[in-house]
């Protein structure tokens, strides 16, 4: 694990020292995989998309915001970073919507590079995905609006599909409403889970570049030659945890010594909507004192089920029902195998605010994990007698950090392909070490069980190391749509294609 602690100390695989990972940043910053698009394939007519989006639900309303992409300080508690922002808070301003509203938001980009904003999760129209190609990114001192409908109510977020920016402080979460379902709870509390290195440790091009650099292109082959266990080993996670170890990690924008507080009464019924925003950081969350009923995964409705503590990785959201106990109660996320937590606290009356290092016990008891969970009525798909079978296999190795899906790096990959009305079968096949939190833009699709039930709705899923995942989903939103693995790094490494529908 590289582990960016404030003096910056590159242990895992113990091959870097950070001097070397600085002069590494002017030798490879030039040959990133991801700046280079894959060759343009027969993609989605203008008209299609236009089609499509013509169909989505219109509720003639239009919610307009205005981000500005900048560099400045951030109080992370007590601890002021320079870092990147939207408006100079982290997270961002919450974007909030009902189904079939039209999201106009104006982005302006005061970096000195360009920049996108990404809407994960949310099932809009290709151009507006804010993922190049399909929409180019901004460039530094110009705006752009996104301007799309929402059609799936639930909790989504918002980040950077550009470079490494999505290990700074840009993103916010983005909340659709279902007018029809108002919901059956008393207060809403939304966190968003960060691990945080940016003007604290090394930044984010360091670390990729310390990655990269025991790769042996830099001279230095064998020297990544210690490979997994340390101090980043999960069994929920099949092994390694990952591949950073942060010097922070945060809640809301902030560190367990300055956490936020949540008010509410005792007996309240509270939805927690849990994002995690982290780079290199699967996390399990827990609320002390309280049992956890998880309602809805990436947006989508679930079977309910109860647990003491939900796992998250990188990308994936989970909603659940909290019934407020009478006191204050840390809501703890543990970074997965990386010994940290991050925190923030629930206060319904008077009592005792536990050290910042305090751990509940329910994040011991039962966790529930994505293959607890069943999608409910309407989110089930449709079973389909032919379905187009796909494949995307996971390769590449933690000592070469040369991330890939279907054996190549992103700038020379052979996108798959669909076609419009397409039911389609995509199996994940892990052949690495590693788990990969692998996303699906502009579609969200059900997870088939071990056991070949259909499980929950996701455009997010944790793929454990050597595991097979077989995922279904519908080819109903035409376009060029990126596929990649969450980990910031392992995508900006290669791990990363796309789903384009051919004419
Ligand atoms: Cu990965």
């Amino acid at each position: 694990m590289i582990d960016t602690g404030r003096a910056p100390q590159f242990s895992r695989r113990g091959f870097l020292a950070a001097s070397v990972a600085l002069g590494a940043t002017a030798i490879t910053g030039c040959q990133r995989n991801t700046g280079t698009a894959p060759p343009a394939s027969t993609s989605s007519s203008s008209g299609a998309i236009a089609a499509a989006e013509a169909r989505r639900p219109h509720s003639g309303r239009t919610v307009s915001t205005t981000l500005t992409a900048q560099r400045g300080p951030v109080d992370l508690g007590g601890r002021t970073v320079d870092t990147l922002s939207y408006n100079g808070s982290v997270p961002g301003p919450l974007v909030r919507a009902s189904v079939g509203d039209e999201l106009a938001v104006t982005v302006r980009n005061h970096l000195d590079h360009s920049t996108s904003v990404h809407w994960h999760g949310v099932a809009l129209r290709n151009d507006m995905d804010g993922a190049s190609p399909a929409t180019p990114d901004i460039d530094a001192g110009g705006e752009f609006t996104y301007r799309f409908s929402v059609p799936h109510p639930g909790t989504y977020w918002a980040h950077p599909h550009t470079g490494l920016d999505a290990d700074t402080g840009l993103y916010f979460p983005v909340i659709v409403d279902d007018p029809n379902d108002p919901g059956r709870y008393d207060a809403e509390w939304v966190v968003m889970l960060d691990d945080w290195t940016d003007g604290v440790g090394p930044t984010p091009t360091q670390i990729y570049d310390g990655l990269r650099g025991g790769s042996g292109h830099n001279g230095m082959p064998g020297m990544g030659g210690m490979s997994g266990g340390g101090m980043g080993n999960s069994a929920l996670l099949g092994g390694d945890a990952g591949d950073v170890s942060y010097p922070y990690y945060a809640i809301n924008g902030r560190i367990p010594q300055a956490p936020t507080t949540f008010r509410a009464k005792p007996g309240d019924r509270v939805r927690i909507r849990i994002i995690n925003a982290g780079s290199d950081t699967a996390f399990r969350v827990a609320l002390a004192g309280h049992r956890l009923t998880i309602t809805h995964t990436d947006g989508f409705p679930v079977t309910p089920i109860d647990a003491d503590a939900v796992l998250l990785g990188m990308g994936e959201r989970y909603d659940m029902v909290v019934t407020a106990g009478d006191g204050v109660f840390p809501l703890v996320a543990a970074a997965e195998g990386k010994n940290a937590t991050a925190r923030a606290l629930l206060v319904t009356g008077t009592g005792v605010t536990p050290a910042a290092e305090y751990t509940p016990g329910e994040l011991q008891g039962r966790v529930a994990t994505v293959s607890d969970l069943a999608a409910t009525g309407e989110a089930v798909l449709p079973p389909s007698p032919d379905e187009v079978n796909l494949s995307a296999d996971l390769g590449g190795s933690m000592m070469r950090y040369d991330w890939t899906i279907n054996g190549l790096p992103f700038a020379k990959t052979r996108p798959l392909q669909v076609r419009e009305g397409q039911h389609v079968s995509l199996t994940f096949n892990n052949a690495t070490m590693m788990w990969h939190p692998m996303h699906l833009h502009g579609h969200t699709f059900e997870v088939v069980g071990a056991d070949g039930r259909p499980g929950a709705r996701k455009d997010t899923a944790i793929v454990l190391p050597m595991q097979k995942l077989q995922v279904r989903f519908v080819a109903d939103n035409p376009g060029v749509w990126m596929m990649h693995c969450h980990n910031t790094y392992h995508q900006e490494a290669g791990m990363m294609t796309s789903v384009d529908y051919q004419a």
